[in-house]
C-alpha cells in the first residue's frame, strides 16, 4: 500500500445550484478521505468549480450578470452546502484561479512545443451543456447528444486538435497492466467498444465560438477546450506548473495513491484523454478513477429541465447531517445507480442507527450504570462460552473487512460492515441475558459479558467516524473514551476502556417517524437566481 493518498471528486459546473447527487459524490468521496486519515496515511482532499464554457457564458447572459459574478455567487453556495455536510477538502479549487490559468496556458503552450497539437478544422455535432462535439455516429439519426440526450447542433470552426493516435497504444497497455485503474471494469470495457475500437478521433481542444475560458496565448481568438481546461485542476491545484516542490512533489507522486471519484457521464474524458494530456506531460497517470453510480428520483434520472432535482437542505435541516451523510453512504451501493425515496431515508436511518447502534448504546451504558456505577469493568475474554468468543472473532473480522473494503473503495459495504458488529453485539445481549448474570454471586461472567458489549461500541464509533462526523464523536464520548483514542491503530487495544466512566447522554439516534416532501430544488429560485 503506498503510504500517501490524494482524492478528487470532479469539479462541478456553477451553471445552477447543486443537488443531491453532487452532494452524494462528494460525501462520499469526503467519507473515504476521512477514513484515510484516521488510518494514519497523509491525505490531500480536492474538490472545487468548472467554471468556463458556452453554457456558463449563456446563463450568465440571460441572467444579466457578467459570468465573473454569475459564478462567484454560485461557486459561494458550493461552499456552504459542503461546510453543511462537514466536508473537510483541503483545497477548493477554481478554474477562474489565476494561477490554474497561467497553468493551463502553459500547458498548451508546451503541447503545442512537442507536437501534440495541430491547428486545423473541426465539424460536427455540438452538445451544449455538455460542452462536447459528437460524430454522426455518436448522435445517430435523432442528433442527440449520447452523454445527455439531449439535440445537439451542427457546428464549424478552426480549432487545435489533440494527437490521441500518439498515446493510443500506451493507455492501453496501461488499462491492461493495471486492472484497477477504472472501476467498475464495465466502465472500462464500455469505453473500449464505444470509443477506442470505432477508431479514436483526435480531440478538438480548442473553441472560438465564445470568449468566456483561458485564451490561447499564441491565437487569442480561441479559447482552450473547457475539458482540458477542468482535468488540468487535478494537478494545477497541487501547485503543477507554479510551485512544483510543496504538494505536488509530495501528492503526484509514485509513492501516493492517487485517486479520481467520479460520475459514468464523464467517465471518456477522465479515462481516455486525461491520461493521455498527463502522458504528453510526462507525469504518472492515476492509480484509479472510481465511477460511481447515479442517484435517481421516483420517476427516474434528475433533471433541472424535468424539475426533479432534489435539494440537499431540507434534509439536512430536519434530520442533521449525520443522517443525510448515512444514509447516502450507506443506502446505494457505491459503483451502482440508486433511487431516492423519502421512505427509504427514514427506514434505513431507523433500522441502522436507531434500532440497532442506539439501542446497543442505550442498552450497554444503562447496564453499566445499573451494575457498575458507571464504570466500565476490564475486558477480559473466554469466560462466557462459546459467545464470547463468537463476538471476539466477529470484531476482529470486522475490523480487517471494514479496512480493506475501504481501501479498496468500498465505503458502503464497509459500513454495512460495522451494522454487523453492532447486530452480533445485541444478539450476544440476548444470548448471554446480562440481567441473569448480573443476579449470579460470580462477577466474572457479567465483566466479561459488559466489557465486550463496550468494546463493541467502541469498535463501532471509531469506525463510524468517517461518515457520523458528529454522532461518532457523541457515541464515544458517552462511552467516555477520550479524543486521543479514537484512530484505526487505537481499537486493536483490548485495554483501552477499562476503568473509563461512561456519560449516557441524550437518545443518540431518535426513531424517525415522519417523512417529508421530496424537496426538489424549485425551478422558480433557479430563474430568479
Ligand atoms: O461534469 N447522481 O460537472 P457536473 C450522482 N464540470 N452523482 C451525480 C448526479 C446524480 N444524479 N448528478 C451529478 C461536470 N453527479 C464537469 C466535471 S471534472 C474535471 C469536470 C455528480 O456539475 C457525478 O459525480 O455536471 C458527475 O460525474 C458530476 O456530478 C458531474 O458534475
Amino acid at each position: 500500500m503506498k503510504n500517501k493518498f490524494y482524492i478528487t471528486t470532479p469539479i462541478y459546473y456553477p451553471s445552477a445550484k447543486l443537488h443531491i447527487g453532487h452532494a452524494y459524490c462528494t460525501t462520499l468521496t469526503d467519507t473515504i478521505a476521512r477514513y484515510n486519515r484516521l488510518r494514519g496515511r497523509e491525505t490531500f482532499f480536492l474538490t472545487g468549480s468548472d467554471e468556463h464554457g458556452m453554457k456558463i457564458e449563456k446563463n450568465a447572459a440571460a441572467a444579466g450578470k457578467t459570468p465573473q459574478q454569475f459564478v462567484d455567487e454560485i461557486v459561494a453556495s458550493f461552499k456552504e452546502l459542503w461546510t453543511a455536510l462537514d466536508i473537510t477538502n483541503d483545497k477548493f479549487i477554481r478554474t477562474t484561479d489565476k494561477e490554474h490559468v497561467i497553468t493551463v496556458q502553459k500547458i498548451f503552450t508546451r503541447f503545442l512545443e512537442q507536437g501534440d497539437i495541430y491547428l486545423g478544422h473541426y465539424e460536427g455535432w455540438y452538445c451544449t451543456p455538455c460542452e462536447s462535439f459528437w460524430t454522426d455516429i455518436q448522435v445517430g439519426p435523432e442528433h442527440v447528444c449520447p452523454d445527455c440526450g439531449r439535440p445537439v447542433q451542427k457546428a464549424q470552426e478552426e480549432a487545435y486538435f489533440f494527437k490521441t493516435s500518439k498515446y493510443l497504444d500506451r493507455l492501453l497497455k496501461y488499462y491492461d497492466e493495471n486492472l484497477k485503474f477504472i472501476t467498475p471494469e464495465s466502465r472500462k470495457n464500455e469505453m473500449i467498444n464505444t470509443f477506442i475500437k470505432p477508431g479514436l478521433e483526435d480531440l478538438c481542444i480548442s473553441r472560438t465560438s465564445f470568449k468566456w475560458g483561458v485564451p490561447v496565448k499564441e491565437n487569442p481568438k480561441h479559447v482552450i477546450y473547457v475539458w482540458l481546461d477542468a482535468l488540468v485542476n487535478y494537478i494545477s491545484a497541487l501547485g503543477y506548473g507554479q510551485d512544483e516542490d510543496g504538494n505536488f512533489k509530495k501528492f503526484w507522486a509514485e509513492d501516493t495513491e492517487k485517486v479520481h471519484i467520479l460520475g459514468a457521464d464523464i467517465t471518456r474524458f477522465h479515462a481516455i484523454y486525461w491520461p493521455m494530456f498527463l502522458m504528453a506531460l510526462d507525469l504518472p497517470l492515476p492509480d484509479r478513477e472510481f465511477i460511481h453510480g447515479l442517484l435517481m428520483t421516483k420517476d427516474g434520472k434528475m433533471s433541472k429541465s424535468k424539475g426533479n432535482t432534489i435539494n440537499p437542505y431540507p434534509l439536512i435541516e430536519k434530520y442533521g447531517v449525520d443522517a443525510v451523510r448515512y444514509y447516502l453512504v450507506r443506502e446505494v451501493s457505491f459503483g451502482s445507480d440508486g433511487q431516492f425515496t423519502p421512505e427509504q431515508f427514514v427506514e434505513r436511518i431507523n433500522m441502522d442507527l436507531a434500532n440497532n447502534v442506539g439501542n446497543l448504546l442505550n442498552r450497554t451504558l444503562s447496564m453499566i450504570n445499573k451494575y457498575y456505577n458507571g464504570v466500565i469493568p476490564t475486558y477480559t475474554k473466554g469466560i462466557n462460552n462459546p459467545f464470547d468468543g463468537e463476538l471476539e472473532a466477529q470484531m476482529e473480522e470486522i475490523i480487517k473487512d471494514y479496512d480493506s473494503l475501504f481501501l479498496d473503495l468500498h465505503p458502503t459495504e464497509a459500513i454495512a460492515s460495522v451494522m454487523k458488529l453492532t447486530s452480533r453485539a445485541n444478539k450476544y445481549i440476548d444470548e448471554t441475558t446480562p440481567w441473569a448474570l448480573a443476579k449470579q454471586e460470580d462477577k466474572a461472567p457479567l465483566d466479561a459479558c459488559i466489557s465486550h458489549l463496550a468494546r463493541s461500541l467502541y469498535i463501532a464509533g471509531v469506525l463510524l467516524q468517517p461518515v457520523l462526523t458528529r454522532k461518532a464523536g457523541n457515541l464515544l464520548d458517552q462511552l467516555g473514551v477520550s479524543g486521543d483514542k479514537r484512530t484505526f491503530k487505537d481499537i486493536t487495544d483490548e485495554n483501552v476502556l477499562n476503568g473509563l466512566s461512561v456519560h449516557k447522554g441524550d437518545q443518540l439516534f431518535p426513531r424517525l417517524d415522519e417523512t417529508i416532501e421530496v424537496p426538489y430544488i424549485v425551478s422558480k429560485m433557479e430563474k430568479k437566481d
